[in-house]
């Protein structure tokens, strides 16, 4: 259906929905707290660590990423290069200004239709799929906190526009009690034209999750659709999700998470074939990773696929099993966490979680987070440590080391706890061995913590790789905060953090995504003798006595400066 065509543009017809039941009332909330701009917070784990777009999203050989020209911009998902130079001192104002508020390039948004086409060429697979007439109808819930006019009308048209008027029960807008002028009067004015969109106001600020929680308490669908505010949906996206869910609805599905770039808004449709899956690390972080070859077996590349974890933005869900599940933890604020809570619960308490490769949504990956968040509490750590308390069992210690087991006042985890023996789920063990083999335990490890060097010990081997990358190792105070500091000796002699290993090539001391193979990642660590080796050259490693930096030397044993020691050691 086209939402354009289909409904009369009568404004002021539909009242914005009264929001129905206080959850703080019901959990002992309390919200009377500033906030800031949490780009004024730096470290490690204060503020917002931000989502990785997924990896192996191109495909360079396919024709789309080869096309001319478009004379409409954006159309069919193409990119739109602003010129900043060629603006005016006006218009260069308003670019800077779109940027600063939104954390991806406003300016050319506002240029592209709000109705705009997407890429053609998916999947030819997925075209010729059949799904039933009859599935389960959604409401759509779409959270947002100050979001741009252009780009949240774009997201709840593409919703409107490309999803079949049968199975789109609703659409609720949640504004988490956005300031900006666009988001009250005018935004009313434009939705009460479309009879299925509803509005509903936080009085507060309460973040993402209890705004989604206010959601699913209004939703009339048989099943929910959680979107974030900056999203574009292709067409055909949501009969496949639903769909799963009618042939079982303790299957919790989600979307291919395609990439909308930040500056061009260019979307990358990702083929089947790159279909990636949800991971995460001690640090309590979601990240991606590769298929493993266990689910590759006997299966189409557009076949559903279980995936460990979700991203947490965009999902379907049957709400009787949401419900079920008990929904998120209300004590969740503002961003964060919310997911691995999600994907943990639905995998240890009897359900499924897929990433369905015929269903695409498009999102905004930001590169960092352009509103405020609370003062003086670091809400991501808060909502891990909750998460971790209830679901993690003894595996909780591992992400307690990242962060020195500074767990601070983490609130009530009673109820939840409850929640999980009603439920009578499964270990986090089980969850383990089970669904995310592929992830490294830190209690496989002979050493781990800090490696401190022994010639001047205020040194630590200290360093970050987001995934995926390559960079040089360094060298910093030795800080006892875990975080880029915590580094674990594996069984098959790598130093390690998550996917991330030390790497030597004969050059600089690097971090480098771990390949399991040993070669230039061995090292051998003699806890008694405080040295470490890189195996192949036989060389030692070794701290500049200024401390500036790392090499590789011949082993001296009187050498000092060649000396380190891992914070914790277990001989075998
Ligand atoms: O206080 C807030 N209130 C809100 O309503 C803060 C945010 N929000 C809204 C916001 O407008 C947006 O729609 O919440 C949504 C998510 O915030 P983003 O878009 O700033 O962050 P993100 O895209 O990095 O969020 C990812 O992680 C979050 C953790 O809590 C949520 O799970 C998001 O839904 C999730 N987004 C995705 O999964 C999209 C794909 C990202 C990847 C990988
Ligand atoms: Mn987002």
């Amino acid at each position: 259906s086209d939402g354009r065509e289909s409904k009369p543009h009568e404004p002021g017809v539909v009242e914005p929905v009264k929001v129905v039941d206080d959850i703080d009332k019901r959990f002992g909330q309390n919200n009377h707290v500033d906030v800031k701009p949490n780009q004024d917070i730096h470290g490690n784990y204060d503020g917002q660590r931000q989502m990785l777009a997924p990896r192996f999203i191109v495909d360079p050989n396919d024709p789309i990423y080869r096309r001319g020209d478009s004379s409409q911009a954006g159309e069919e998902g193409h990119a739109v290069n602003v010129d900043k130079t060629k603006l005016s001192k006006e218009e260069k104002t308003k670019y800077d200004l779109g940027f600063q508020n939104n954390a991806f390039n406003q300016y050319a948004s506002d240029m592209i239709s709000i109705h705009r086409t997407l890429p053609k060429n998916i999947d030819e697979e997925c075209k010729i799929e059949k799904y039933a007439e009859d599935l389960p109808d959604t409401s759509v819930i779409i959270c947002f906190h100050n979001e741009a006019w252009s780009v949240l009308l774009r997201t709840f048209h593409s919703v409107l526009e490309r999803t079949p008027d049968v199975f789109l029960n609703e659409i609720i807008l949640v504004d988490d009690f956005s300031d900006m002028e666009h988001t009250k009067t005018p935004l009313e004015n434009y939705v009460s034209q479309y009879p299925k969109v509803k509005i509903l106001r936080m009085e507060k600020r309460e973040g993402l999750i209890r705004a989604r929680l206010r959601g699913a308490a209004v939703a009339k669908g048989k099943v929910l659709t959680y979107l974030d505010s900056h999203c574009e949906c292709m067409e055909g996206w949501i009969e496949p999700l639903l769909a799963r869910i009618k042939k079982d609805p303790s299957i919790v599905v989600c979307p291919v998470i395609d990439v909308i770039d930040d500056n061009t808004f260019e979307y990358h449709y990702s083929k089947a074939y790159f279909t990636n899956v949800g991971g995460f690390d001690w640090g309590l972080q979601f990240n991606w990773h590769a298929i493993p070859e266990r689910d590759r077996k006997g299966r189409r590349a557009i076949d559903p696929v279980r995936s460990p974890t979700m991203a947490g933005g965009l999902f379907s869900i049957d709400r009787g099993y949401f419900e079920k599940l008990g929904t998120y933890d209300p004590g969740f604020d503002i961003w964060g966490g919310e997911n691995l809570e999600l994907s943990f619960k639905i995998w240890m308490c009897g359900g499924t979680l897929e990433i369905v490769p015929c269903s695409h949504v498009g999102h905004i990956f930001r590169k960092r987070s352009p509103y405020k968040w609370r003062t003086g509490v670091n809400v991501l750590k808060r909502n891990s440590i909750r998460l971790a308390e209830v679901w993690l069992d003894e595996y909780k210690e591992y992400y307690y080391e990242r962060i020195n087991h500074q767990l601070g006042d983490f609130g009530d985890i009673s109820q939840r706890k409850a929640l999980r023996e009603r439920l009578e789920c499964k270990s986090f063990k089980w969850y383990l061995d089970n669904i995310f083999p592929e992830l490294f335990v830190p209690g496989e490890s002979i050493a781990k913590g800090e490696i401190r060097n022994q010639g001047d010990t205020s040194q630590c081997v200290d360093g970050v790789a987001e995934e995926g990358e390559q960079k040089p190792l360094g060298l910093y105070p030795c800080h006892g905060q875990g975080g880029n500091q915590y580094w674990m000796y594996s069984k098959d002699g790598e130093i390690r953090r998550d996917e991330s290993c030390i790497d030597y090539a004969g050059s600089d001391v690097m971090i480098f995504p771990c390949h399991g193979m040993k070669g230039n990642q061995e090292w051998k660590y003699d806890h008694n003798g405080s040295r470490l080796t890189h195996v192949v050259t036989g060389k030692c490693l070794e701290m500049s006595k200024d401390g500036a930096r790392l090499m590789m030397s011949g082993c001296d044993d009187g050498n000092a400066y060649q000396k380190w020691r891992f914070k914790e050691y277990s001989e075998e």
